[in-house]
């Protein structure tokens, strides 16, 4: 990225016509540039109304400017923004006009960059401000806000407080080659590397929701032919997605749909019925049906109710699902010889198991709730409702890689001391990294460079 110096401008608003856009620009040259608009010093952190003259006196718009004084920004310089109304001809000819004035284009992401090198946030809030951006639901919204107020800043912050307390205690050892670490002291700092250790891989296993969080949880909704299964899912987006019909075999492709359950953004699934006599059109999907379950979160295996037998598996599935990945839906429960249970559930099944009318909507609600619940992970809640990213997950791995070997070599003589103290100085090391004491700029440009332009 160019330098760090100049004046960056861009628009921060999308393109195209809206009630307002906005004209974001940051540096030194701000402050000269809001003096010619507001026709004296401007008052940092107040909207002021004005015209706005092109450098050859033309008149494009009237509009609100506000200008921050550095430190007090959000980049940490000074700072403009300029409120236009929302004509991208107009926002292209101010932009222009703070081009001609000396400001140069921002890159995609330079403003938050700035925020980062000048110390208004660390590398895991910079981050953090795209998943705010980005979060389509409740949970997503909390986790990224968390995490921007420093949540995973603070637990890291934390392993490394311990990681140091440790290395304190050994380190006074080695300055006094005559003392061995005594027995005790050396079962402490076991401990407490073994506690670290298990800090840092639930923090590390918090990666595998971070998908489920901006992308949503793939629920799947599978069961034989005629079970109600686009039923189903036409109740739970609220409307006819799907098509319905007595004859089975009536979904062949599937349908995908995104709802929000219990605060989850859920991508959705209905399929094709899965049976063993299917024509070579079903049967194809019927192998997307099966492809779609194996990396489903949770699957809604639908079986009509009032057929009386007790539910089994397709065989093709037996082997496919984990018991906790599935809820049994028992369907059409409004049907006369339904009122009672239809015997045993096979033995995977016997957790969740919630009986409903597709096409009444009793016990949706129940379903709604048990999918809820099955989406609220304990391992999530474990990290604060954080999920950490792949640069993250990196960094926590070659943390945990540096101390593993400690424990055992804490049971060891002396010598080992210097090679414990190492190992903690590499896994601190590696922690450092993900708030953002990195030397490597690439690395940065790169990160920041998947922001959008004017953030
Ligand atoms: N009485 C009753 N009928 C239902 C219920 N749910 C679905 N049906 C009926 O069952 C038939 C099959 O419903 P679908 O939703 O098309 O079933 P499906 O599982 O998607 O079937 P395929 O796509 O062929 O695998 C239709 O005639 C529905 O009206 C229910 O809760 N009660
Ligand atoms: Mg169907």
């Amino acid at each position: 990225m160019p330098g760090h110096h100049d004046t960056i401008a861009a628009l921060a608003t999308p393109q195209g016509t809206s009630a307002i856009a906005v004209i974001r620009a940051s540096g030194p040259d701000t402050r000269s540039i809001a003096e010619a608009l507001g026709g004296g010093p401007p008052l940092p952190r107040t909207a002021r109304r004005a015209d706005y003259r092109s450098r050859s006196g033309e008149l494009i718009d009237t509009v609100i400017a506000t200008w921050f004084a550095g430190p007090n920004s959000y980049t940490g310089e000074d700072t403009l923004e300029i409120s236009c109304h929302g004509n991208p001809f107009i926002a292209h000819k101010i932009l222009e006009d703070l081009l001609a004035r000396g400001c140069r284009s921002a890159e995609p992401g330079e403003f938050t960059q700035r925020a980062f090198l000048n110390g208004k946030l660390d590398l895991t809030q910079a981050e953090a401000v795209m998943d705010v951006i980005h979060a389509s639901s409740d949970i997503a919204l909390a986790s990224a806000n968390a995490q921007l107020r420093g949540g995973l800043a603070k637990r890291i912050e934390a392993l490394i407080g311990s990681l140091l307390d440790v290395l304190a205690h050994i380190e006074a050892y080695i300055d006094f080659p005559d003392e061995d670490l005594p027995p005790t002291d050396r079962a402490t700092a076991k401990s407490k590397i073994i506690d670290i250790i298990q800090n840092i891989n639930i923090l590390r296993s918090s990666e595998r929701y971070r998908s489920a969080l901006r992308d949503g949880f793939k629920v799947v909704i599978a069961g034989p032919p005629n079970a109600g299964k686009s039923s189903l899912l036409n109740r739970l987006v609220g409307r006819d997605r799907a098509l319905v019909s007595p004859e089975p075999g009536t979904t062949r492709d599937f349908i995908e749909e995104r709802i929000i359950i219990g605060g989850h953004l859920v991508r959705i699934f209905d399929t094709a019925g899965i049976r063993e006599s299917a024509s070579a059109l079903e049967s194809l999907g019927i192998d997307k049906s099966l492809e779609l379950i194996k990396d489903a979160d949770v699957v809604l295996m639908v079986f009509e109710a009032s057929i009386g037998d007790s539910p089994t598996l397709p065989d093709a599935l037996a082997d496919k699902l984990k018991p906790n990945q599935v809820i049994v839906v028992l369907n059409k429960s409004d049907l006369p010889n339904c009122a009672a249970p239809t015997g045993p559930i096979p033995v995977p099944f016997s957790m969740a198991t919630v009986r409903l009318s597709a096409l009444y909507g009793h016990g949706v609600e129940t379903l709604i709730s048990t999918l809820s619940a099955k989406l609220n992970r304990p391992e999530f809640q474990a990290s604060d409702g954080i999920a950490v990213n792949a640069r993250h997950a990196e960094a926590l791995d070659s943390a945990a890689h540096a101390l593993s070997s400690i424990p055992s070599r804490l049971g060891l003589d002396a010598q080992a001391i210097e090679l414990v103290a190492s190992d903690i100085r590499a896994a601190l090391a590696e922690l450092s990294k993900i708030c953002g004491d990195v030397d490597n700029e690439r690395m940065l440009d790169r990160l920041f460079a998947a922001f959008c332009i004017g953030k």
